[in-house]
């Protein structure tokens, strides 16, 4: 295949190190690991130098949560779900050359002597600042120990340190409405010293690099929210925490204090590589600073500031490692038309996914690529995986493959027939089979997945629809010497495929290359199927035809949808769980508030959020605007005219931008979707009083 002469030649893939308290779901696999790993296999495959890293993410405030809540202990969790997901990992078949985890020793080092030659540097700002605290649990209150309304998009879930919504890196301190989650109390102000990445000062290097240097080449996603985080103003966030779980600051006078969790995670990409270098006998500092690495970070969108602002910083600042080419992030899936989540149990666990698909891996492979939200979040459904499977891998790419392999044992011995000649359509058939390397390559070198997988699938379509018109099983009564061309041209689209799928479908391309004999053949890859004349040489003997896919029967899909309706119905009884009433107010207290009944007169969807939508209402009083987090489960038009009850002196607050002047008072239904509070008799005018 023609490459550019600049193309590199060693390139570090890294894919977002998953949080050790949980499995991995196909929200995890088709965002992150089933891209990164075509790519990693394509890369191989057309000779590169490649070190594709990964490993377990250890420390955090999400792991204590966790193991309270499962009653045991931080290490003890972490052991647990790192062994699951390494080994599901491995079962799936994701290629990582080297999958560690940051409590390992060489990660300890690498990210402490990172902060330390920073700190050297003077590269932080030390500051006492007050921080959000406990008071009942004794302890400050640090990303997902407090959650509140985020100040740049008004969801009412965010983190202390990001809001899941809009993807934005926040301090605790921004937070409104700040609550601690370990006590459900608001949490007090109380000093506490740590050290800020002061990343204001990087906004030129990163308008030079980002927004000049990268408008062309990284996904509109990806620049957008860059662009945005920029253009908003970067402020200096704090690389360290006050909590007993994670790196100790390596400096004096810093008991009780660790590392911040994305100050040492995406480190974990480097220490990672230090050990894999170490236990291959090779040098691990090209991999990341030699400019002709290419570094490329495959993640989930809520993880891009991290990855395109906050670590590029940091290795800016450190000053001698290479930046990221390119940070090609996918949006959400959903399953079943609702988001994906580990705390309500909804998913498609992995390791389920392997005992209950036996052998299938390539199956889901190939269904979350073909549907993988490259550019906006997208759906998995069960049925929609039933019929990828079987219309598309059996009935196209396996039902060509098991057709042209019986042929050729029923009428060649299993040998490939020498031809005594080729006619027009044979030969624009293998003209195209020399195409297929370069269609793909310009897919996978662009990082669109899901068009790669369906030009291969093109490729399985051309072999099938060959053999079906050239009809050999009628062909062989009259003319047997052409029946040898059909199935020699079958059979060298058969071989394309054997190497060509090995990205997208590693397991069926192994099957394939086994039953075509091709093991050996140790110089057939991606380059030798555009050059070599004859990929499968005539004489060659064939092992025996076995079925590549098998067909999902409807109750299999069946038996997945049952699962999902009952961990429906248990978390509807978990949302009928009353909320514990909250602390005692007085009269004096309530009457403060000032709820109007209104009508909602406009409404529109905010852009650039998921939740938000802008709302102009009635209230009796005056017209004003609201901003509501509903937009995930009302269509604007609908609820145009429709009576609201609304909070009117609840202190106006900007929310990304637009200025917000109320409340408008929801409540949510047993499937946990919003319901609005209203009067339930229409005559009640706008204004009228409620107490
Ligand atoms: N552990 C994954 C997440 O935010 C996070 C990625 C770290 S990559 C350095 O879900
Ligand atoms: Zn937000």
């Amino acid at each position: 295949m023609s490459k550019s002469s600049t193309s590199p030649s060693r390139y570090t893939i890294t894919a977002a190190l998953p949080y050790t308290n949980g499995p991995i779901h196909i929200g995890h696999l088709a965002g992150v690991y089933v891209p990164a790993d075509i790519y990693a296999r394509y890369l191989r495959g057309i000779g590169k130098d490649v070190a594709y890293v990964c490993g377990s993410d250890e420390h955090g405030v999400a792991i204590p949560m966790k193991a309270k809540k499962e009653g045991i202990s931080p290490s003890e969790l972490i052991d647990k779900y790192h062994g699951i997901i390494k080994k599901s990992f491995q079962d799936f078949g994701i290629s990582f050359d080297n999958y560690s985890r940051t409590s390992a020793k060489i990660h300890h080092e690498t990210a402490s002597d990172f902060f330390l030659k920073l700190y050297k540097q003077n590269d932080f700002i030390e500051e006492t600042t007050a921080q959000l605290y406990d008071e009942e649990a004794g302890q400050f209150l640090a990303d997902r120990f407090v959650t509140g309304t985020c100040p740049k998009c008004g969801y009412e879930e965010a983190y202390g340190d990001q809001c899941e919504n809009c993807g934005s890196s926040l301090n605790a301190t921004d937070l409104i409405n700040p609550k601690s989650v370990l006590s459900g109390a608001a949490p007090s102000l109380k000093d506490t010293k740590h050290w800020f990445l002061p990343l204001d000062r990087y906004e030129e290097f990163l308008r030079t690099w980002i927004l000049e240097g990268h408008k062309k080449d990284w996904k509109p996603n990806v620049y957008g929210q860059c662009k945005s985080w920029i253009d908003e103003g970067l402020k200096p966030r704090a690389v360290t925490r006050d909590l007993d779980w994670g790196i100790p600051v390596p400096l004096e006078n810093a008991e009780g204090k660790v590392l911040y969790v994305w100050f040492d995670a995406p480190i974990g990409y480097i220490s990672s590589t230090r050990e894999w270098a170490a236990r291959e006998g090779k040098d691990w500092e090209p991999y990341w600073k030699s400019p002709d690495t290419k570094l490329v970070h495959f993640i989930g969108k809520d993880n891009i500031v991290f990855h395109c602002i906050i670590f590029p910083s940091m290795l800016k600042a450190h000053g001698d490692y290479v930046l990221p080419e390119n940070v090609p992030a996918n949006e959400f899936l959903n399953l079943e038309g609702q988001k994906l989540s580990t705390s309500k149990n909804w998913a498609v666990w992995l390791h389920e996914y392997l005992q209950e698909f036996p052998d299938m891996q390539d199956v889901l492979r190939y269904t979350l690529t073909a549907n993988a939200p490259e550019t906006k979040d997208n759906d998995f459904t069960w049925k929609d995986f039933q019929a990828r499977n079987n219309s598309e891998l059996v009935a196209i790419f396996g039902n060509f493959i098991n057709r042209v392999v019986v042929l050729t044992h029923k009428y060649f011995d299993g040998q490939v027939p020498q031809h005594s000649g080729l006619n027009e359509e044979d030969l624009r058939v293998l003209a195209e089979i020399k195409k297929f390397p370069q269609v793909l390559a310009d897919s996978l070198e662009r990082y669109r997945f899901r068009e790669g997988s369906q030009e291969l699938m093109n490729l399985a379509r051309l072999g099938n629809k060959y053999l079906a018109d050239e009809e050999p099983w009628k062909v062989i009564k009259e003319d047997p010497e052409r029946v040898k061309s059909i199935i020699y041209i079958g059979l060298q689209v058969a071989a394309a495929l054997g190497v060509l799928s090995e990205p997208f479908l590693p397991f069926t391309a192994a099957r394939l290359r086994k039953i075509l004999a091709l093991e050996e053949d140790r110089d057939l890859g991606w380059t030798t199927v555009q050059s070599r004349e004859t990929l499968l040489e005539p004489g060659k003997q064939l092992n025996k035809a076995s079925l590549l896919f098998r067909k999902i029967e409807d109750k299999e899909i069946q038996k997945q949808l049952d699962k999902l309706e009952a961990t429906k119905k248990a978390n509807e009884k978990t949302n009928n769980d009353i909320m514990d009433q909250k602390e005692t107010i007085s009269f004096e207290d309530f009457s403060k508030m000032d709820m109007r009944v209104g009508t909602i007169l406009e409404a529109s969807k905010m852009p650039k959020t998921k939740k938000l939508m802008v709302l102009k209402v009635d209230t009796g009083l005056d017209t004003r605007t609201i901003v509501s987090g509903i937009a995930e489960d009302f269509e604007a038009e609908d609820i145009i005219g429709k009576k609201v009850t609304v909070l009117v002196n609840l202190a106006p607050r900007p929310l990304r931008g637009v200025e917000s002047q109320g409340m408008i008072l929801m409540t949510e239904n047993a499937e946990g979707n919003l319901v609005f509070l209203n009067p339930d008799e229409p005559s009640v005018n706008n204004g009228s009083v409620i107490s």
